[in-house]
């Protein structure tokens, strides 16, 4: 019995005025959709809300007509819009008359059947022919055809020209023929897995590998389809499309957004599994990530390999994620095509209209196992006793709609598949699914050629012209006093009156790249400021918060640099950039770490993406990671980007993995990666307290002159018997602590036995290793080579024995030491990478470099 005071109460006599008529409406507005019919199995039992038991006979005349509207096969969840134009503009379109409003309900049925069949025959050739094998048949579900038909044809109307589409397994070959259109021979080819030496090693499986293709709408619009390759790893694949999707509409400038429409397709469990889906629906209204609206549809049978929906997640539906923003949820019944199109159209027309994200939740169900070759009547015995006894959706279709030939239709269809089968096992080599757009025909991938280098150097009148343009403001900018004086600072260093710090180096390689019309983009928690206090990109009239960005006015014509303050998250936002760089291998993307640690966080999109792109999909990128990294102290979670885990990923020249020592080198890296035509990954551990440290300035000559070096030699050590060997601030240390000994060896106290140990001292090389993959082989031989004298080599490094690049080192080394031995310095093995002690630190570090010197 309901008790609330807005319920309908049996005494009450029959409303009749229209605010009666608002009161229930709103009443279903608010909670019908937990009242729908929405599962074809009727495995999703309405589930009564008390709010809505009317006594329709004696009770209210409205209540049949509001349930009619919002219990049906439709059930909306909208009421938590706060925006009262966007909740009337869905409720019109709703409660219209389907004819009504500008909902365009002449479904073409024909068009939805036709779709529906080949769907459910598609599959039923893959199963004859390749029985046992995996391939996630979309049956159950097939209305995801006819959706995004009707998605398309909204989309064409309203000038799109891209569908860019992420998802994952679960129907996805039917998608690759019927949306992308890729000739049935090509899938079946994949099945009939031919020439598999020309990918030995490498590629992917057939349900991963992107597609491209065109579908033409039913009014005859031409729009290109483009469905990313993605890994098994669910979900992940989300900010990776939209962040291509974001990248051709930046490409495309105005009207980019209308013309570029991202649809990612979820599966119910990973929907609401899967934390990056909620990290990548955060980003729908944030300037640098916006694409003016994501379509979700979620491919929902109500199960998740074995597991339950009631199981899967707490809320009632999968989708309700999606709750925590102001936009709707469409669940609708998947076996009523009719309201699975409508419901389509009127979701692509309020992202159109609102540029907002919009989710349709398409709930059916799951024909055979999770893959074909898993036996469901184990795990689900009576869902699977319902499904078995269900019939193709085109049947129920064609029934409804009065059509007596399906069976007809359907052996037509299934002939040409079979055809189409025939066809592909005469394939002798695997057939390529996709096109690559054409701004990728300057660029390549595969092994380095040292032919690829650019120039990176800048001429002295230039450096001066940009750090004009990157040192002052507009007359009347109320400047924070510590950012003049860091500006001022700035000015002596790129007039050579001051060495260059880290800041200062990036900040004219960004400058110079966007005025040479390479476009920048770096994203990451607080990048504008940096975490570190070193960018300061954007400078704020601290009156009335007007922003400048120096960056931004460099030259006319400039290409646009956009520094970003990304939300906190890693997985999604690298996998975001990643994309990014995807779509844009002219421009320079970067994504920085707060610290380098939390790039684990991100370790789905390194592995999958980052690092075996190339090999899996045969795709590129030029992104950037910015890891800051070393031990400094600060803790198990302030000290380590994990440097043996990315140099684990590299092999076949996969990735660059890099930690300049200066300045100078960190601007000359940045150049490189943007002026070269090579679009590799490239992973930079970044300095922290080195960022100002005089040790890692440059002299303002080093960015005219000099290039990015592999390996900084040591041109100071004479008849060096030992070498130590480094990367990063050890190595500074290093020098530090030789100054520091070799001071003391000359002070006055002159015994035997410091006398020995100057000597020692004093004979010590120290060189740098600036890239560690691709790993540079004949530059290290030959400083080596340069110190013959030198009796044993030593890699010294901050990390504990199982971390750092020790493991990477010691065969590589000894395989050019040209028969001295090799040994190494370094923190005894441990669990965490770090100590939590300030203090115990110290400690460590001073019995490092004691060790470097003194070790026999
Ligand atoms: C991150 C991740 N964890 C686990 C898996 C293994 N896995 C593959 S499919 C699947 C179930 C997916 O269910 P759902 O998202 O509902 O999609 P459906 O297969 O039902 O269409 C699981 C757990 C995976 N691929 N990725
Ligand atoms: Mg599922």
């Amino acid at each position: 019995m309901p008790t609330s005071t807005r319920t309908a109460s049996k005494s009450k006599a029959p409303a009749t005025t229209q605010n009666e008529r608002e009161r229930v409406f709103g009443l279903f507005r608010q909670f019908g959709y937990l009242e729908a019919e929405l599962n074809p199995l009727g495995l999703l039992p309405p589930q009564p809300h008390p709010d809505l038991q009317f006594d329709t006979t004696t009770d209210n005349e409205w209540a049949p007509e509001a349930r009619r509207i919002y219990c049906g096969s439709v059930g909306v969840e909208f009421m938590h819009i706060a925006d009262p134009e966007r909740r009337r503009w869905i409720q019109d379109r709703i409660e219209a008359d389907p004819a009504a409003v500008d909902v365009d309900i002449d479904i073409d049925r024909d068009r939805a059947l036709d779709l529906l069949v080949r769907a459910d025959l598609f599959e039923q050739t893959l199963q004859q022919r390749y029985l046992g094998n995996k391939r996630f048949s979309l049956e159950g579900n097939t209305s995801l055809l006819p959706a995004v038909d009707q998605v398309l044809d909204v989309a064409g109307e309203r000038g799109a020209v891209e569908l860019v589409m992420g998802m994952s397994h679960r129907g996805r070959l039917n998608v690759v023929i019927h949306v992308a259109n890729r000739p049935a021979e090509q899938v079946f080819a994949e099945f009939e897995d031919v020439d598999p030496r020309s990918v030995l090693g490498s590629g992917d499986v057939k349900y991963h590998m992107g597609a491209t293709g065109q579908y033409v709408t039913k009014s005859g619009k031409k729009i290109h389809i483009h469905l990313a390759s993605n890994p098994s790893h669910l979900e992940a694949v989300d900010p990776v499309t939209i962040g291509r999707t974001r990248a051709k509409q930046d490409r495309a400038g105005e009207g980019g957004k209308a013309k570029y429409l991202p649809l990612l397709v979820h599966g119910d469990a990973a929907f609401a599994g899967q934390g990056i889906t909620a990290e990548t629906m955060n980003y729908a209204d944030l300037r640098g990530y916006t694409v003016g609206g994501t379509i979700h549809v979620l491919v929902n049978n109500l199960i998740g390999f074995t597991t339950n929906a009631r199981e899967e997640h707490s809320s009632r539906f999968s989708a309700q994620l999606g709750r925590r923003q102001a936009i709707p949820i469409f669940h609708v019944n998947g076996e009523d095509v009719d309201a699975v199109v409508r419901i389509a159209r009127i979701a692509t027309e309020y992202r159109y209209k609102f540029g907002s994200d919009v989710i349709v939740d398409l709930i059916g169900y799951r024909r055979h196992g999770h893959s074909e070759v898993d036996d469901p009547t184990v795990t689900q015995p009576l869902m699977y006793k319902a499904i078995k006894e269900h019939p193709p959706l085109y049947q129920i279709y064609a029934r409804h709609l009065g059509i007596e030939n399906i069976a007809e239709r359907a052996q037509a269809v299934k002939s040409e598949y079979e055809a189409a089968q025939k066809s592909a096992t005469q394939f002798t080599k695997k057939p390529v699914l996709r096109d690559l757009p054409n701004y990728w025909d300057d660029y390549f991938g595969g092994r380095y050629k040292p032919a690829y280098e650019q120039p990176t150097g800048i001429a002295r009148e230039e450096l001066t012209e940009l750090t004009e343009r990157l040192t002052t403001y507009p007359q009347g900018f109320h400047i924070h006093p510590k950012v003049k004086k860091l500006l001022e600072q700035r000015q002596e260093m790129g007039t050579g009156k001051k060495p260059v710090d880290y800041g200062m180096a990036e900040a004219l390689a960004f400058a110079s790249l966007v005025k040479e019309g390479i476009p920048v983009r770096l994203s990451g928690q607080d990048s504008r400021r940096a975490t570190f206090n070193q960018r300061h990109s954007v400078l704020l009239d601290i009156e009335d918060e007007t922003e400048y960005v120096p960056l931004q006015n460099i030259a006319p014509g400039q290409a646009p640099c956009d520094i970003i303050n990304s939300p906190l998250s890693e997985a999604g936002v690298m996998g975001f950039e990643y994309g990014y760089s995807r779509d844009y291998p002219e421009a320079l993307v970067l994504w920085e770490a707060q610290f380098g640690d939390f790039a684990n966080v991100a370790q789905a999109v390194i592995d999958q993406f980052v690092c075996a792109g190339e090999d899996k999909w045969n795709l590129l990128s030029g992104l950037v990671l910015l890891l800051p990294h070393g031990y400094e102290g600060q803790g198990p979670e302030h000290s380590s980007a994990r440097v043996e885990r990315f140099l684990q990923l590299a092999a076949r020249d996969n990735i660059q993995i890099c930690q300049p020592s200066n300045a100078g080198q960190y601007f000359h890296l940045l150049r490189r990666q943007a002026l070269r035509k090579w679009r590799k990954p490239l992973i930079v551990f970044t300095p922290k307290s080195m960022l100002r440290h005089p040790d890692a300035l440059s002299p303002l000559e080093d960015l005219t002159h000099q290039k990015f070096q592999t390996v900084i030699p040591d041109t100071e050590a004479q008849d060096a018997k030992r070498i130590l060997l480094c990367t990063g601030k050890i190595g500074h240390e290093l020098r530090t602590e030789r100054q520091k000994r070799n001071n003391s060896n000359n002070a006055e106290d002159k015994n035997e036995e410091s006398k020995h140990n100057k000597e020692k001292n004093l004979s010590v090389a120290i060189v740098f290793l600036e890239q560690m993959y691709p790993f540079p082989e004949a530059e290290l031989s030959e400083e080596l080579a340069r110190h013959p004298t030198a009796r044993d080599i030593v890699w010294v490094q901050e990390e504990p024995a199982n971390m750092g690049a020790l493991s990477y080192m010691l065969p590589r080394l000894k395989h050019i030491a040209d028969e001295r031995p090799v040994f190494s310095v370094k923190r005894s093995g441990s669990a965490s990478p770090a100590t939590g002690s300030a203090k115990a630190h110290e400690v460590e570090q001073k019995t490092l470099l004691a060790l470097a010197f003194t070790q026999d």
